[in-house]
């Protein structure tokens, strides 16, 4: 006799949504990858562009990391970055629940494998049809001037005065 299926707990909703949320939502895995990520939240704060920063985990709150990402776009947010070291499942696991653009930043942490190479393919490495976008390792300013690239598409946000888009 087969055992039945368990049911999934339904993800919790969120009645109420902050209408004026920020253009770029960043996630970071870990309290330990908020340094590395700081670049992004300068280049984005420089160029007046309206950020959040959260730690959410894709393996210790995937719960959380969905409810966030299936909400990004009704609050408003129009760019997702997501920073994660090791396996780095977090861009992929926010991709599979937005259909915003997802930038993912390969983090180097003191348990990386070849100083981030194991973030790297396993952000790079998205199967077909669910697609992210892969700046260099530790790349977080590269992440925002390029969410800032994909906002301007829709109109307005070009490079601030005596800057260039060329990152480092
Ligand atoms: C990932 O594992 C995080 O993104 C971080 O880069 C790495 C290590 O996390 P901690 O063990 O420092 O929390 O989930």
């Amino acid at each position: 006799m087969s055992q039945a299926e368990p049911t999934p707990t339904p993800l919790p909703v969120i009645d109420e949504f902050d209408e004026s949320g920020p253009l770029v939502g960043i996630l970071i895995g870990s309290e330990s990858d908020r340094e590395a990520i700081e670049p992004a939240v300068t280049e984005l704060n420089e160029r007046a562009i309206s950020n959040e920063l959260l730690v959410l985990s894709a393996h210790r709150d995937p719960r959380g990391v969905a409810e966030y990402a299936s909400q990004a776009a009704v609050r408003g947010v129009r760019v997702i970055i997501a920073g994660a070291g090791m396996a780095a499942a977090l861009p992929g696991v926010v991709a599979a629940y937005t259909d915003l653009p997802v930038i993912g930043v390969p983090l180097t942490s003191s348990k990386s494998v070849m100083g981030g190479l194991d973030a790297l393919l396993s952000i790079v490495q998205m199967p077909p049809g669910v697609p992210v976008a892969c700046v260099s390792v530790n790349g977080a300013r590269n992440a925002a001037v390029l969410a800032a690239k994909i906002l301007a598409q829709g109109g307005g946000y070009p490079d601030p005065p005596g800057r260039s888009s060329a990152a480092a």
